[in-house]
């Protein structure tokens, strides 16, 4: 008796199942892609993570992306459309073409720390980027575990101090010690999250600290040049246990900014936005012209003059 009971109830799930796959097919199944395996996708469905291919001529899917998905049995997914994306991080690869890296953030968090020293042109690229999409960036001084002295520490806090006055968060941590971690959980929660930097600022190892139960690989630093190893090659979404998800890429060399005009380049100044249209000259270039509202501010103090020269060291690359 219990035997066929069981059979039963077996019967029942399977009808059940079969019924409500017909019913996402039908207008398509929908999951939100966590990552990248070759040409392949990992996407999270309600019947767990699926790998799948995608139809040709859909564009790029990325990490982030919410998709449209359907069955080929027995079992394989193919990926049929990208659903509209609220933001799509993106930037030129070696080869000078776009690559997007994550898509539906809302959050950006520049790693930089004591070694890899940080990088202020760096930082200020990806400023902009996240001013251009509209993200709220926060700023890591992460492996602060690794300076030789109080000292050096205090002179790597008055470099990023500068972003503090901009109005950025701004988050000391240690992944090695779990310092910061609260904060960055704090900071974190219940947004849609990417960690960005240098290769071997420790964007895994952060992961690492912060979800326990993810166990990212990380790669020590080259002794020599002080640099990554480029240990991390796709990025990939994590969630987090109160809400939100985290999604680690891989470090950058650096990260080129064509797509950004120079109108956009301007306001992605934050601290030059106060000064818009209050030059002498309507097409000022904010160079040597008389009467620059940037530059007598710089005159002044008000806008730092490295901020300044990452600007226009962004805006000569936009014009090459
Ligand atoms: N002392 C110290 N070492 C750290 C800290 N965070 C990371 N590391 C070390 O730094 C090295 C690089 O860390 P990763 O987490 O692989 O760096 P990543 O930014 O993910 O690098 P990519 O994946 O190449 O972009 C590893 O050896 C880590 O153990 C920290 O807070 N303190
Ligand atoms: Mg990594
Ligand atoms: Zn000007």
């Amino acid at each position: 008796m219990a035997k066929i009971k069981l059979t039963d109830q077996q019967q029942r799930r399977i009808d059940s199942n079969h019924q409500a796959r017909a019913e996402k097919t039908s207008d398509g199944m929908h999951g939100l892609v966590i990552g990248q395996a070759g040409h392949q996708l990992d996407v999270e469905t309600s019947d767990g993570v699926v790998r799948c291919s995608r139809r040709k001529n859909i564009g790029a899917i990325v990490t982030g992306d919410n998709v449209v998905l359907e069955a080929v049995p027995p079992n394989e997914y193919v990926i049929t459309a990208v659903l509209p994306r609220t933001s799509l991080l993106a930037r030129p690869d070696f080869r000078g073409q776009m690559k997007a890296i994550a898509a539906n953030l809302d959050r950006i968090f520049i790693i930089c720390s004591v070694r890899p020293e940080l990088n202020e042109g760096l930082i200020d690229r990806y400023l902009v980027a996240a001013e251009t999409l509209g993200i709220t960036p926060v700023l890591v001084l992460n492996k602060i575990d690794l300076a030789d002295d109080e000292q050096q520490l205090n002179i790597l806090r008055d470099r990023v101090s500068l972003y503090a006055k901009l109005g950025y968060e701004l988050i000391e941590s240690s992944a090695k010690n779990q310092q910061g971690i609260d904060a960055l959980l704090n900071s974190l929660h219940m947004h849609t999250s990417i960690m960005v930097g240098q290769s071997g600022v420790g964007k895994s190892s952060l992961v690492n600290a912060l979800l326990p139960e993810v166990n990212i690989k990380t790669k020590e630093i080259s002794e020599s040049t002080n640099k990554g190893m480029h240990t991390t090659s796709a990025s990939r979404l994590y969630h987090l246990p109160k809400g939100g998800s985290l999604i680690d890429s891989p470090g950058v060399r650096e990260f080129g900014m064509w797509q950004v005009s120079a109108e956009e380049l301007f306001d992605g100044f934050v601290e030059f936005r106060e000064y818009k249209g209050l030059c002498k000259f309507s097409n000022c270039q904010h160079k040597s012209e008389p009467q620059c509202a940037i530059l007598e501010a710089i005159e002044a103090k008000e806008i730092s003059e490295s901020r300044y020269e990452s600007y226009k060291r962004i805006l000569e690359s936009l014009t090459e």
